[in-house]
């Protein structure tokens, strides 16, 4: 990488991740959402017993909590949902949504929150007040008159047990499981791999882990933007010199050097904690094949072994007692040459043979990992090789060791656990049914992609959408935005105006819901709720902060309004009661999942909160051969889908990611600290190899084509080019701006997720449009 690139607004980023950069960018966040007093206040019963869960991500939160139990992103969340600025109607009087549908992400969302229910007038273009009771009784009215099959019940990830629960009940009652959520896009991959070769959904791993185990595999995650308080236990660990070994195209910053910017200690002196002590630039799509590289290196050590007369290296007591599969495994392993296993994975052989001595000399090791390896379109595949690779020596089922999805959205996991699925299999059928008086509906529903072809095909005319900015989140956008136009009904309980909202169909409604950091008091009663986070544990949190404006209501009334509206009455739902009192909600809950909720009134006030039951952790295995299942991959390909006839060379891999400076949709700034940039998203990330030999120059503005399906025009630019420290033939640009580019076909087998970190592309020169120009002169200001 050189200092000197013809693109001002990136330098390359050479500090620590943490340290003053991030104390800074808060600041600025803060000054910015004009949350000065407000957020820090908050910020002090962030992640505390009788606090509030952080809105960002879904990492654990400990017993045991810091002083500050929080991080950069998740103190810019706070201020996000704290702010002081407001998108009253008179915002709306100012701006019609044609107009609105102009303006970018970030400006959007800083304006500020939303204060009072809308509804959209078709004929001024524009939403317009309106009273909750209106807004209950015509979305009643609507959903009446559409038949449930072709309603869709969305919901992204941060809404509470208690809301979730009480949504699912609602769609459900009213007909259809068609309950796509964010994890279709996200960690489904894992729900379906690990599910069938270790027989959990979820991951194995707890934070007391962290405390004992020695050797941490770390794949296609990153920690220092996206779960920056996961750097804490993975400083403890290499306080103990634990070994952590990343596979990552990119270098970044949070795998290689961190600063605690809690530690006085370290904010002053020239400390930092390496992370990282082995970094494997693998290619986009190359972890099977690296991971098989790995077994091979790992199996030829074990033959040597045994010849010498020498402790094993596979743990075969392990393998024959609680797996099967492993000879098919092996066999494969085996087929594979190391110069297809080179070649696949961009790595070298003593590369890979370097971290199978690692992993071959450690007693319990960890496995890390999150979008890097779900989103591509052998997904399920990645996750069941962590886990084969896990299984060689034994490590599931003992403290230590173990497999770590990283997950997303705060509650996204248990949201899952409580009902939000489009399969009725999944879901106590027998117990809802006779507690709740209706009939669960037999036929599958619709997941996110299902919900999208529904979209195209006009067999979705309702949408209802808890939180998030589907159609900003979901790939082929510009597909996807023109079908929003056949919704007879499009209702979006949100705290800030996004994308979503510009698309109202026939009829739209925009309801504000308090943020998880107000509190919410009922019939004078404050208000404690729940949520699951990404090792499995359910923590109990109430806000703290003063709503953003008196016309809020929580997500379980506004719940309860449409339900009651809807509704003929026969089921035997509580709904006002519910609204009433959220621990009604959970002796609910309880009562349909026993096993998991038994007592959680009481249990949830644990410090650390309760543990969901891991049988997996356990070491049983409830898969359908009562085994932990090697897998055995397809192929070393991930990704296979290019147009024929397109001359290869001329096709890069692009992944698409978030910057340090957004929460998926949501864009705070235009800062991508640790990667270099600065004031712009408007970039692709090259290796200069790529860059020259495909005719362009560092700089350059360029368009991304989508290199399969040459009769669709997929493209997004332009793009000004930034030469990058990333594998040949791979480059990656921002989520959401890149989502044109994923074809909505373009997802993992089996899990449906759609393959956003490799997507073939070609690169065309491009001439800057006066907005990308606007931009980057107002981005190379930052920095000269
Ligand atoms: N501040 C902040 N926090 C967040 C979020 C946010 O947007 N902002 N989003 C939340 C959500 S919903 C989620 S799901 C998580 C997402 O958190 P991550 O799982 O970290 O997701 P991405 O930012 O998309 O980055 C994926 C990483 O995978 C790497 N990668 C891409 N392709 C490959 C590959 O083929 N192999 C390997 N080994 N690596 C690859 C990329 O270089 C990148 O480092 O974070 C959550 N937390
Ligand atoms: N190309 C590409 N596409 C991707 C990804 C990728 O890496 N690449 N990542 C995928 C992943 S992992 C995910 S999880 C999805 C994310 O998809 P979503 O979860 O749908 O999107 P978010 O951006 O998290 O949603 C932001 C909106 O949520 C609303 N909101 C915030 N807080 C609250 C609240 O407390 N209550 C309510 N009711 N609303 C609230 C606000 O109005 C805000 O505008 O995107 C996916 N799409
Ligand atoms: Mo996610």
């Amino acid at each position: 990488m050189q200092l000197i690139h013809p693109v001002a607004f990136y330098r390359p980023y050479t500090s620590a991740a943490g340290g003053w950069g991030s104390a800074h960018s808060v600041m600025r966040m803060l000054w910015r959402e004009q949350s000065l007093f407000k957020t820090p206040a908050a910020l002090f019963q962030q992640n505390k017993p009788k606090g509030f869960a952080c809105v960002s991500c879904a990492w654990a939160k400990p017993g045991d909590p810091h002083a500050l139990e929080f991080c950069e992103n998740g103190a810019k969340a706070t201020a996000w949902e704290l702010t002081s600025l407001k998108t009253g109607p008179g915002f709306f009087d100012q701006h019609t949504v044609s107009e609105l549908r102009d303006w970018d992400d970030y400006e959007l969302e800083q304006h500020g929150r939303l204060t009072a229910p809308l509804r959209y007038d078709p004929e001024t273009d524009r939403y317009r007040s309106t009273t909750w009771e209106d807004a209950f009784a015509a979305i009643g009215a609507g959903l009446k008159t559409l038949k449930p099959d072709e309603v869709v019940f969305y919901a992204s990830g941060r809404a509470s047990l208690e809301t979730s629960f009480m949504y699912q009940l609602f769609a459900r009652a009213y007909g259809t499981n068609n309950l796509p959520d964010s994890s279709n896009m996200c960690h489904e991959s894992t729900s379906v791999g690990l599910q069938e070769s270790i027989g959990v959904p979820v991951g194995t791993v707890t934070l007391a882990d962290f405390e004992h185990t020695d050797c941490i595999f770390f794949f296609g995650q990153n920690v220092g933007s996206n779960s920056p308080r996961m750097l804490h236990p993975l400083q403890d660990a290499r306080k103990r010199h634990v070994p952590i070994i990343t596979f990552n195209p990119l270098r970044e910053r949070g795998l290689e050097r961190f600063v605690n910017p809690q530690s006085p200690r370290q904010m002053i002196g020239p400390d930092s904690t390496v992370i990282s002590t082995q970094y494997h630039q693998v290619s986009i799509g190359g972890d099977t094949a690296a991971v098989m590289g790995i077994a091979k290196a790992l199996l030829e050590m074990d033959r040597l072994a045994v010849q010498r007369g020498e402790k094993p290296v596979l743990d075969h007591d392990f393998i024959a007692e609680h797996t099967d599969g492993v000879d098919a495994f092996l066999a494969d392993v085996e087929r594979h040459p190391w110069v297809e296993l080179e070649r696949r994975s961009g790595l070298s052989r003593s590369a890979l043979e370097a971290a199978a001595v690692v992993y071959a000399r450690s007693e319990r090791v960890m496995v890390i990992y999150g979008m890097g390896m779900t989103q591509h379109r052998h997904g399920v595949e990645n996750v069941q090789m962590l886990v084969n690779l896990l299984l060689l020596r034994g490590n599931i089922g003992k403290p230590g060791a173990g497999i770590c999805p990283v997950r997303g959205h705060s509650n996204v996991q248990g949201q899952r656990t409580v009902g939000i699925t489009e399969d009725p299999a999944k879901v106590p059928k027998e117990k809802i049914e006779s507690l709740f008086g209706f009939k669960v509906p037999e036929r599958k529903g619709r997941a996110t992609v299902d919900t999208c072809e529904g979209m195209l095909d006009g067999s979705v005319k309702g949408f209802i959408s808890l939180g998030g900015n589907f159609i900003r989140a979901v790939p082929d956008t510009d597909r996807m935005e023109p079908a929003w136009a056949g919704l007879a009904l499009n209702v979006q309980i949100a705290t800030k105006l996004n994308r979503s909202h510009l698309l109202p169909g026939a009829s739209a409604w925009l309801l504000p819901c308090l943020g998880r950091i107000e509190q919410d008091v009922q019939d004078g009663v404050e208000q404690v709720y729940t949520t699951e986070d990404s090792t499995g544990c359910v923590h109990v949190w109430q806000g703290r902060a003063a709503p953003a404006s008196d016309q809020l209501r929580s997500e379980t009334a506004i719940i309860a309004g449409i339900a009651q509206a809807t509704l003929d009455g026969s089921e035997r739902v509580p709904w006002d009661a519910w609204r009433g009192d959220a621990a009604l909600i959970r002796a609910a809950i309880a009562s349909v999942y026993p096993e998991m909720f038994h007592d959680m009134e009481t249990r949830m006030w644990e410090p650390g909160g309760f543990h969901r039951p891991l049988p997996a952790a356990r070491r049983e295995w409830k898969t359908d051969t009562g085994k932990a299942r090697f897998k055995v991959p397809q192929g070393l390909d991930e990704d296979d889908d290019v147009s024929p006839g397109l001359d290869a060379r001329a096709v890069i891999q692009l992944m698409t990611l978030r910057s340090n400076d957004q929460f998926n949709t949501t864009v705070y700034g235009y800062d991508d600290r640790f990667r270099g940039v600065h004031g712009t998203r408007r970039v692709v990330f090259m290796n200069r190899n790529d860059v020259v030999r495909l005719g362009h120059a560092p700089g350059d503005w360029v368009t991304l084509r989508t290199a399969v399906e040459p009769e669709v025009l997929r493209e997004v630019g332009p793009l000004q080019i930034i030469a990058y420290d990333i594998p040949e033939g791979c480059a990656a640009a921002y989520y959401p701006e890149c989502n044109p580019l994923v074809p909505l076909w373009h997802h993992a087998e089996r899990s449906k997720v759609p393959a956003a970190k490799s997507v073939p592309v070609t690169v065309q020169a491009a001439l800057p449009d006066a907005r990308a120009k606007d931009r980057a002169l107002r981005a190379s200001d930052h920095l000269i």
